[in-house]
């Protein structure tokens, strides 16, 4: 078990990580230059080769990666092993375009793995727990890598995959399950479901490690209080590993990226300089360790800021906030930008549960958002003559945290559909 709470790593001094990284890039670089002619290519258009990179203080002389870089790379351009040494793809959830794949070697796998027993044992998990994971299984990171962790850390691991709820919860009752480790979407709707179901009592679940979308701190308390949980926050991509890259300890003051295999930084989006410590601007990851498919400073498109304070938990590793949206999720409404996550904090300190869905057009050449929000049933069946009221109130909220108007509507309990993985809060009909 100790393996996996590792003191000797995740507590270690700034020197000793910065002294990890520095080794571990030199020779990332070398690797890459070696093996990738792809970014060999990119590094020569830049003017810089491997002897330039002599630590983490040269990181910025190299160029970005991005998702477009893995799209004209697809499906092999990328790889720097061999086929016959990569055992595994996984795969992004992207719904246009190319998909985007990643490649794993068994030893990816396992220091993979060890990054989500890492997140487990933060949460509280050991060898006596029962981990109940319903991320989709699949291409998808989710369930493969939370389920690789819970193996490591020891629990009985509980592959559910998402979907057919009520099956989700007998097992939860039956089994004792102490660990829920689900997209906060679906967390949500299955603690909904367990107050519905008269099984809310009978739920021994202690921690949730809820991660893979954005979600708002009124979304976990209001999650934490139905289900009488801690709810965890997790991240992670695809590209750079999947769930694990950062994880959140009993502070949850943001997650602890894993420095010894993933180097941070921030950027300003449009720029791309390099900002300080405690600026918000997009996350750019370097895999250090990664074999068959290591990125050099991808830029993820995640907005968040990173922090070294020390942490009560003892971790040492530096920490990134939420992310409070993807740079390409952000919506251009009338020139203003909105972000969904600024909608869900309204509309969750209004006493509104997290089931919503905006929408986008643009009508008579200039654009409108609405946005749809569902009441719980006491809510429904205690004020339906107050509903126009209840709008105008919400309205006013948003046009203070927003600065432009939307229109607000009421929906009746249940009639916005319910997801059982990232849930598709925006529909953007101006790109339809
Ligand atoms: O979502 C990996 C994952 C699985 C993370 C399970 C956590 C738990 P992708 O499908 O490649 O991988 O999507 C990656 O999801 O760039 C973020 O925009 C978003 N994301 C992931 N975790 C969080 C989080 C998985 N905790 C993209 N908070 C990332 C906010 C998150 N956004």
């Amino acid at each position: 078990m100790e393996r996996y709470y590792q003191p000797e790593i995740e507590c270690a001094s700034r020197e000793q990580i910065l002294s990890w990284q520095n080794e571990r890039l030199v020779k990332q670089v070398r690797n890459v230059w070696d093996h990738v002619p792809y970014y060999r290519k990119k590094m020569e258009e830049n003017g810089v080769s491997p002897d330039d990179i002599k630590g983490v203080e040269d990181l910025h002389k190299l160029p970005f990666l991005t998702k477009d870089d893995l799209r004209e790379a697809y499906p092999y351009g990328l790889l720097a092993k061999p086929l016959g040494d990569c055992v595994r793809i996984q795969s992004t959830s992207g719904t246009t375009g190319k998909r985007v794949v990643a490649f794993y070697t068994q030893h990816d796998l396992d220091l993979w793995e060890d990054c989500c027993a890492r997140a487990i044992m933060a949460a509280g998990g050991t060898n006596e727990d029962v981990c109940h994971v319903c991320y989709g299984y699949g291409l998808f990171t989710g369930g493969p890598g939370l389920n690789g962790g819970s193996h490591r850390v020891g629990c009985l691991t509980l592959p559910m995959s998402s979907g057919n709820t009520e099956r989700q919860l007998q097992f939860m009752v039956d089994l004792g399950s102490t660990i829920l480790c689900c997209t906060p979407s679906y967390a949500a709707y299955l603690a909904e479901s367990a107050i519905e179901h008269g099984v809310r009592d009978k739920l021994k679940l202690k921690a949730g490690i809820f991660g893979a979308e954005a979600w708002s701190e009124e979304m976990r308390q209001d999650i934490q209080n139905k289900l009488g949980i801690k709810a965890y926050d997790i991240y992670g991509l695809t590209e750079i590993s999947g769930p694990g890259v950062s994880f959140e300890c009993s502070e949850q003051t943001g997650m602890h990226i894993n420095e010894d295999h993933f180097i941070a930084e921030i950027i300003d989006p449009n720029t791309g300089e390099v900002l300080p410590d405690g600026t918000k601007g997009e996350l750019v990851f370097t895999s250090i360790t990664k074999e068959a498919f290591p990125l050099l400073r991808y830029r993820t498109r995640d907005i968040c800021v990173l922090t070294r304070e020390k942490c009560s938990c003892g971790r040492t590793h530096v920490k990134m906030s939420k992310p409070m949206g993807r740079s390409d999720d952000m919506l251009i409404i009338k020139g203003v930008n909105v972000f969904p996550s600024q909608i869900e904090t309204v509309l969750m300190e209004q006493g509104y549960p997290a089931n919503y869905q905006i929408i986008v057009d643009r009508v008579n050449h200039s654009d409108t958002l609405e946005v749809q929000v569902e009441m719980t049933p006491e809510r429904f069946s205690d004020n339906l003559g107050k509903i126009t009221e209840m709008e105008k109130e919400l309205v006013a909220a948003l046009k203070a945290m927003l600065g432009i108007y939307a229109k607000v509507t009421l929906v009746a309990p249940k009639s916005i559909t319910r997801s059982e993985g990232k849930a598709v809060r925006v529909i953007d009909k101006r790109k339809i």
